[in-house]
C-alpha cells in the first residue's frame, strides 16, 4: 500500500493569515485523509465506485454542510474553513470532495435557505451525519449550460404536486436518499421540490463509462408522473436565481478544492524530480525541470491569494457571482495546467495510478465542465465588466 507523502505548499505564508480554528479544521481533515481514504482511492477510482465507508469520517471532519448552524446540526464553520476542508478534499480526489460539494451547497444550502423551519428541521441533521446522502438534479439532457429552458415539469393536483421529466449528469444521484430537484410549474416559473427515494415512480439508473470522477457515482433522476407531497416544496425562492444562487457556494468550494488538486501535482512533481537521477543528476538540476517547478507553484500561489480574498468577502456577505466565477474558471484551469505538468516530470512514471497525477488530470476534466463551464464563467466576467451578456 502507498504511503501518502502529502506536504502541503505555503510559498506565500498563507498560514499566517489563518486562525487556529482554520488550521485545525484543514489539519484534522488532511490527517484524516491520509489515514482512510488515501490508502484505498485509487482501488475505488479504478472500480468506478464511491467508497461509501468514508461518510461517517467524512461528516465527523465537517464535511457535510460545513457552514450550516448547529441549531441545524451542522458544525457553523466559516467559509474559509469550508473552502480549507475542499481544498483538503480535492487534494485525494475530486469526487470525495463532489460529494461534499452537493451535499452542503446543493443539497443543505437550499433546504436552510429556501426551505421552511419544518423541511430544515426534518433533513439537515440526517444530511449533517451522513444518514441521508442528497443530489441535486438541475441539468438535463437538452439543457446543461441553459438550465433556464428544462422541461421537467409539475403539475398542482390540489392534495399533492405531479412530477414529470429527467435529469441527466446528477452526482451522487445512484444511491441518494433524496433529490432537491429544479421543476416548472405550469406557469413557467421554476421551483425546487425535495423528492425522496422510494416514491412511486422516481428511479436512479447509474451512468456508466466516465473516465472522469470515477470514485463519484453519477447518474440520472428520472420522474414518472411522481406524487410529490405540497409540503415537498421550498416556498421562500423560486425562478431561476434559486439553483443558480446554490451554484454560487459550490462554486466557491471548487475554487479552493482545485487548489488542492494542483498542491498535489506540485508536491509529488517536486519529490520526484529531486529522486529521479538521469545522466548522472536529480532532474530537479536541469532548467528545464526548474522552469516547469517555478511555474507551477507561481501559479498556486497566485489562486491561492485569490481564493483566500475571496473567502474573505464571502464571510462578509459581500463575493459576486462574477467574482466567484472568475476564481472557479481561473483555478481549475490553473489545476489542469500544474497537473500536465507533473504528468511530464513523473516521466512514464506519470501514466501509472503509482502517482495520483493522471487521476487528478482526468478529475480535472469534468471539474473544468461541471458547475459552469470554462467558458460560460469567462461569459459571466464578459457580461459584468460590460454589462452586456453574451450568452444568447
Ligand atoms: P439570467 O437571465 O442571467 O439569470 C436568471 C436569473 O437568475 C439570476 N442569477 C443568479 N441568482 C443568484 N445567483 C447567481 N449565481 C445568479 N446568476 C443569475 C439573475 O439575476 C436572474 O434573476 P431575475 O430575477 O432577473 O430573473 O440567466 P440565463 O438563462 O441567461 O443564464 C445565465 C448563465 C448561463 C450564466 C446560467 O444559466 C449558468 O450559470 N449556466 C451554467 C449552468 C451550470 O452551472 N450548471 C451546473 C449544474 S449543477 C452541477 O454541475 C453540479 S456538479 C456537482 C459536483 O459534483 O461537484
Ligand atoms: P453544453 O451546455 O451542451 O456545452 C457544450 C459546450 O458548448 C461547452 O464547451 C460549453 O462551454 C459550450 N457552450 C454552451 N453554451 C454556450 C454559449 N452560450 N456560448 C459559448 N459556448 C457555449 N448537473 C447537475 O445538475 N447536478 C449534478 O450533480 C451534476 N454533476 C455532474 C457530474 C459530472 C461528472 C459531470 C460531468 C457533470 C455534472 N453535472 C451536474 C452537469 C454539468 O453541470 C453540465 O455538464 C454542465 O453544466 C455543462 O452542460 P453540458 O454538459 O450539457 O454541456
Amino acid at each position: 500500500m502507498r504511503t501518502d507523502q502529502f506536504q502541503a505548499p505555503d510559498y506565500f505564508n498563507m498560514d499566517d493569515l489563518l486562525t487556529d480554528e482554520h488550521k485545525l479544521i484543514r489539519d484534522s481533515a488532511r490527517e484524516w485523509i491520509k489515514k482512510e481514504v488515501s490508502p484505498i482511492i485509487e482501488d475505488y477510482y479504478e472500480r468506478a465506485e464511491f467508497p461509501k465507508q468514508v461518510i461517517p469520517g467524512l461528516a465527523a471532519i465537517g464535511g457535510f454542510g460545513p457552514y450550516i448552524p448547529e441549531q441545524y446540526g451542522g458544525p457553523g464553520l466559516d467559509q474559509i474553513s469550508y473552502g480549507l476542508l475542499m481544498q483538503e478534499l480535492e487534494r485525494c480526489d475530486s469526487g470525495l470532495r463532489s460529494t461534499s460539494s452537493v451535499q452542503s451547497s446543493l443539497v443543505m444550502y437550499p433546504i436552510y435557505a429556501y426551505g421552511n423551519e419544518e423541511q430544515r428541521m426534518k433533513y439537515l441533521p440526517k444530511l449533517a451525519t451522513g444518514e441521508f446522502i442528497g443530489s441535486f438534479g438541475l441539468t438535463e439532457p437538452d439543457h446543461g449550460s441553459n438550465p433556464g429552458g428544462m422541461t421537467t415539469n409539475f403539475k398542482d393536483m390540489g392534495d399533492h404536486y405531479l412530477l414529470n421529466g429527467a435529469k441527466m449528469w446528477i452526482s451522487n444521484s445512484p444511491f441518494c436518499d433524496i433529490a432537491v430537484v429544479w421543476a416548472k410549474n405550469e406557469e413557467g416559473r421554476i421551483h425546487g421540490l425535495i423528492v425522496e427515494r422510494g416514491m412511486e415512480g422516481f428511479t436512479t439508473p447509474e451512468t456508466h463509462g466516465k473516465l472522469s470522477l470515477r470514485a463519484s457515482a453519477t447518474g440520472e433522476l428520472i420522474f414518472d408522473n411522481v406524487k410529490v407531497p405540497k409540503e415537498n416544496l421550498l416556498p421562500n425562492k423560486s425562478g431561476l436565481g434559486a439553483p443558480l444562487g446554490c451554484l454560487d457556494s459550490a462554486r466557491y468550494g471548487i475554487a479552493w478544492g482545485a487548489i488542492g488538486a494542483a498542491m498535489d501535482c506540485y508536491d509529488s512533481a517536486l519529490r520526484y524530480s529531486k529522486e529521479r537521477i538521469q545522466f548522472g543528476k536529480p532532474i530537479a538540476s536541469f532548467q528545464l525541470m526548474q522552469k516547469k517547478l517555478a511555474e507551477m507553484i507561481t501559479e498556486i500561489t497566485k489562486a491561492q491569494l485569490l481564493t483566500f480574498r475571496l473567502g474573505q468577502l464571502k464571510n462578509e456577505g459581500k463575493a459576486t457571482t462574477a467574482q466567484i466565477s472568475m476564481a472557479k474558471r481561473n483555478n481549475v484551469a490553473m489545476a489542469l495546467g500544474v497537473a500536465r505538468e507533473a504528468r511530464q516530470i513523473h516521466g512514464a512514471m506519470g501514466i501509472t495510478n503509482e502517482y495520483s497525477i493522471m487521476r487528478h488530470m482526468a478529475n480535472l476534466e469534468s471539474v473544468v465542465t461541471y458547475e459552469g463551464t470554462h467558458d460560460i464563467h469567462l461569459l459571466i466576467t464578459g457580461m459584468d465588466i460590460t454589462g452586456i451578456p453574451a450568452f444568447k
